[in-house]
């Protein structure tokens, strides 16, 4: 289990994370929208994740959004440090829909966002779309992993974010997965502190 505790003068983030659960999930950032994303996530990434976050709400989403990103990020990239043997990549695309979305995961220690979404709703619940990007930058660089998502088609914003957080978690899934080889690179060892592998 890692457990993690995060405080700024912006937000308070509470995380705990057993990466191989069975998809429990307990999320409460006080954004119905994102506890809705976060729970997909849990359930489709088979972790059991509790997540206690109070932020600056009044302001807008974004610092409580990017906060979680960094604590979620921290949590895998904790994992990450007790160097697992594990399949390191993935590439899973989930429909919902008329939505489709890929997200590609290499867990190899380069840290890496590529994603570009379409014109999404300005507002999903209390939720600013806006802050989808710096939530997948937050987790992608703290975690130490390369992230492509590719929104390949969809209109509807509710279907096209929740696709997405559908296939980030089916791919943190299979690229946290334990791995027969006995070394996740062909240069040996994982170097999982900035170090690329
Ligand atoms: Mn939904």
């Amino acid at each position: 289990m890692i457990e993690i505790t995060r405080e700024t003068k912006e937000t308070i983030v509470k995380l705990a994370l057993e990466p191989y659960g069975s998809g429990i999930s307990d999320i409460r950032t006080g954004i119905g929208f994102f506890d809705h994303m976060l729970n997909t996530l849990t359930f489709y990434a088979g972790f059991n994740l509790t997540i206690n976050a109070t932020g600056d709400l009044d302001v807008d989403t974004h610092h409580t959004a990017e906060d979680v990103g960094i604590v979620i990020g921290n949590a895998i990239y904790e994992f990450m440090k007790t160097k697992p043997l594990v399949e390191r990549f993935a590439s899973v695309t989930i429909p919902m829909d008329e939505a489709l979305v890929r997200s590609v995961i290499d867990l190899g220690g380069r840290r890496y966002l590529k994603c570009e979404l379409p014109r999404l709703s300005e507002r999903l619940g209390t939720f600013e779309s806006d802050s989808m990007i710096p939530f997948l930058d937050a987790l992608s660089s703290n975690a130490w992993m390369t992230l492509h998502i590719d929104v390949l088609d969809g209109s509807n914003s509710h279907h096209i974010i929740e696709a997405l957080f559908k296939s980030l978690g089916r791919a943190l899934k299979i690229a946290l997965s334990q791995s027969n080889n006995t070394s996740s690179s062909i240069k040996g060892d994982p170097q999982i502190s900035g170090g690329a592998i």
